[in-house]
């Protein structure tokens, strides 16, 4: 498993990310999720196992699938795992001290890309905020009508495919027409922002993060 371009970087925790995409490509959701929850009884926090794990083994999913090396099945497979392993890590996450600053967390309209914006989420909720995630494809009349429930300080929006950007921007747009999201701060995220420098700036966000570490540190100046 050497040659795994986003697991082989020099990292202290590629050895454990390899195993945990080996059980997974191999069909053993059990052994992933001993390996995971073995990791944080030995002492790793949520947040390593997220972004040094969990992060890079889907990009890594991600390249073998675009290579051929594994079918849209294995893809899903993973996936719906990564996603049951991330639940059984609640407990951990939803312990801390309440800071009392709201984000409403959500994906674009059309994008199913949603495990990046839960993860973000997550670091929120970690970090003391109350988080309402929303998860995929979501219509922007739901999400003002979320804003406007939950009294969010922060709305977080994710786009992974190109095309969606367009509707963060009528998002942002709609939001900001509205009353209860006149002042609420947009933070956005995902692969398009990531590739394209100042995007973030031409859909009328108040800021970017490359990845769930750096939102979090933005929010807090914002
Ligand atoms: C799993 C997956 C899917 C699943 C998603 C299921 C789900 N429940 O999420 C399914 C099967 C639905 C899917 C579908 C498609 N996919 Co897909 N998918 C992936 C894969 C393998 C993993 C995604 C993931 O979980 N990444 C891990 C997370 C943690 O990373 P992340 O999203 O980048 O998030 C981090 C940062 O970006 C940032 N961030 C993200 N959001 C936000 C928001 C805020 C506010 C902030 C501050 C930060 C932030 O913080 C996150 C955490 O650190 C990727 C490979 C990849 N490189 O990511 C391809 C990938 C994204 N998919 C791709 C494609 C092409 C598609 C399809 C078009 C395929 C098709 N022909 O149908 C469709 C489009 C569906 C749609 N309408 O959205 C391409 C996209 C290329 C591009 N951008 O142009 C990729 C890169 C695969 C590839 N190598 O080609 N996919």
């Amino acid at each position: 498993m050497n040659d795994y371009s986003y697991l082989s970087v020099d990292n202290p925790y590629s050895h454990l990310a390899q195993q945990f995409l080996k059980a997974l490509l191999g069909g053993q959701r059990d052994t992933a999720t001993w390996l995971i929850l073995d990791s944080v009884e030995r002492g790793m926090t949520v947040k390593e196992i997220y972004l040094n794990v969990f992060q890079n083994t889907q990009r890594e999913i991600g390249r073998l699938w675009e290579t051929n090396q594994v079918t849209v099945a294995q893809e899903h497979y993973c996936t719906a795992a990564t996603q049951m392993i991330m639940a059984q890590l609640y407990p951990y996450i939803f312990n801390t001290t309440r800071v009392g600053k709201r984000i409403v967390a959500t994906c674009v309209s059309g994008e199913l890309h949603e495990i990046g914006m839960r993860m973000v989420a997550d670091f929120f909720e970690l970090e003391g905020w109350d988080t309402y995630y929303i998860g995929s494809n979501t219509p922007a009349s739901s999400i003002v009508a979320a804003i406007e429930e939950r009294e969010a300080d922060v709305l977080g929006i994710s786009a992974t495919i190109h095309f969606h950007v367009g509707a963060v921007k009528k998002l942002i747009e709609a939001v900001h027409a509205s009353d209860a999201g006149r002042d609420v701060k947009v933070l956005v995220g995902g692969y398009p922002f990531i590739t394209t420098e100042n995007l973030w700036q031409k859909v009328g966000a108040d800021a970017f993060g490359r990845d769930a570490a750096e939102a979090i540190s933005l929010a807090n100046e914002l």
